[in-house]
């Protein structure tokens, strides 16, 4: 919200006072950047559909099966005329130095809390208010979850402008923060879009990726991206993938660490996101003990929850295997014996990049009793690189 705004003259029961009280309201829940902008086709529809038959998607079937819906909200709330959209800083804290038999979780997902869980309850408070403001109103929230381009919404309600990196950037408190909409039927008084794109000639996060996922300008090819290597593709990683994860156990900050944008630091925090920067170090061989009510009781309120066991132990038995040191062995060892396949399949090949005498018996004990047919030929490969096998 603008500082002395007209707003403030506005009149009760009108769009100007509605906003103005959903703009306050919504500071007081932790939201520190707020805007409205009117329900409509987003130019990005068209990019999306270019973007998702260029393959850039990868599996993420969701956005593939749903893409109708994002031709306008109304797919989301029937009769929608208006977006209140949300920013929520979740911290700036330093990049978190690693030791080894460590990994690295993005600072989005660090703390105690799933972002969807703190910011619904929000978001209900918000439409309640809007409610009681105007009665007939229907309104509806929505996290990251919805057919909705939240980063362009985002952008014409003036929140900040679509970077190099593909990341809504506020020029005040850079893009540490989570998108959130409220739709609603009603009339709000719009926000001003931001039009400015503030990046300049600057390519610090294209020249920066690890794997040169920023095929251009704003453009990411999704299946080079670690975020989505490491959270979204469910299934075993080509090898080539797998020693270009490095140390990200959860994700990726990269193309937003060498944001100028983000020095300041990353705007006003709210206090269920505090930065907590030892928690994003994370101790993997300890993953391999966890049973799965163990894990569901230590991640199950957490961002981490959305790759379950398996996917976090993949990517763990992947990063031990990448760091190379023999300490991994006993947590790789019990790997090899994990109930799920793709557990086993990942620490085999974390295995076969450490050298220590117990593995190539352990292996081959593992081949004799392996039914699973990709572990078999990970197993296969593992035990004599000259085969073809993986
Ligand atoms: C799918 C998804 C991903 C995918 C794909 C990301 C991507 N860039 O598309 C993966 C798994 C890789 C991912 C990763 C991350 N994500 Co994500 N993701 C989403 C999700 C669910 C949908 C995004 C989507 O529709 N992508 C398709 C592309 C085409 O659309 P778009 O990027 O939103 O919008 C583009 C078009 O509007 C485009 N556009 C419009 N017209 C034109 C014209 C031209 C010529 C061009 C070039 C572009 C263009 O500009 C936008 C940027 O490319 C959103 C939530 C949501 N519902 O929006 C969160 C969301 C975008 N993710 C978010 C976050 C935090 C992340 C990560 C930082 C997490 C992490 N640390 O690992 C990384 C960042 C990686 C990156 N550089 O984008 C936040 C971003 C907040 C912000 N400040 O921008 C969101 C909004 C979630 C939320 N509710 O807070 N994510
Ligand atoms: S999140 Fe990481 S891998 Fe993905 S585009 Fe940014 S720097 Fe590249
Ligand atoms: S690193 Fe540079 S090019 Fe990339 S988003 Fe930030 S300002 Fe834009």
């Amino acid at each position: 919200m603008r500082k002395g705004s007209k707003l403030k003259e506005s009149v009760p029961g009108t769009p100007a006072e509605i906003t103005l009280r959903l703009k306050e309201r919504a500071h007081q829940l932790g939201f520190g950047l707020v805007g409205s902008c009117p329900a409509r086709t987003p130019a990005g529809f068209e990019y999306l559909k270019q973007w998702i038959a260029s393959g850039y998607s990868g599996q993420m079937r969701y956005l593939q099966t749903r893409l109708d819906a994002y031709a306008h909200p109304r797919s989301i709330l029937p009769g929608a005329r208006s977006l209140l959209m949300l920013g929520c800083h979740y911290g700036g804290a330093g990049p978190t130095s690693l030791g080894v038999g460590q990994g690295r979780i993005a600072r989005y997902a660090a703390g105690a809390a799933d972002y969807h869980d703190v910011l619904h309850p929000r978001l209900r408070q918000l439409g309640d208010l809007l409610k009681q403001l105007a009665p007939a109103a229907k309104v509806r929230g929505v996290v990251d979850t919805a057919p909705l381009l939240e980063r362009e919404f985002g952008q014409q309600a003036g929140l900040g402008w679509i970077g190099k990196n593909t990341m809504l950037i506020n020029r005040h408190s850079g893009s540490w923060f989570f998108l959130a909409a409220l739709i609603t039927d009603q009339w709000l008084a719009y926000d001003v879009p931001e039009t400015a794109n503030r990046c300049g000639t600057c390519r610090a996060c294209l020249d920066a990726c690890p794997t040169r996922a920023l095929v251009a300008p704003g453009v990411l090819d999704a299946r080079r991206c670690l975020s989505y290597r490491t959270i979204e593709l469910r299934g075993s990683l080509p090898p080539a993938w797998r020693r270009e994860m490095r140390d990200w156990l959860f994700g990726c900050d990269v193309c937003q660490e060498v944001c100028p944008w983000n020095r300041r630091g990353g705007g006003v925090e709210a206090t269920d996101f505090q930065g907590m920067p030892e928690s994003r170090a994370v101790e993997l061989a300890p993953l391999f003990s966890l049973t799965d009510e163990a894990f569901r009781r230590s991640f199950r309120r957490t961002a981490l929850w959305r790759t379950k066991r398996r996917g976090l132990l993949r990517n763990a038995a992947l990063l031990l295997g990448n760091q190379g040191s023999s300490e991994a062995v006993e947590a790789l060892l019990q790997g090899l014996r994990d109930p799920e396949p793709l557990v086993r399949a990942a620490s085999v090949w974390g295995l076969g990049r450490l050298g220590d005498p117990r593995i190539r018996p352990a292996l081959r004990a593992r081949l004799a009793l392996e039914d699973d047919p990709e572990v078999r030929l990970e197993l296969r490969y593992a035990l004599d690189p000259a085969t073809d096998a993986v």
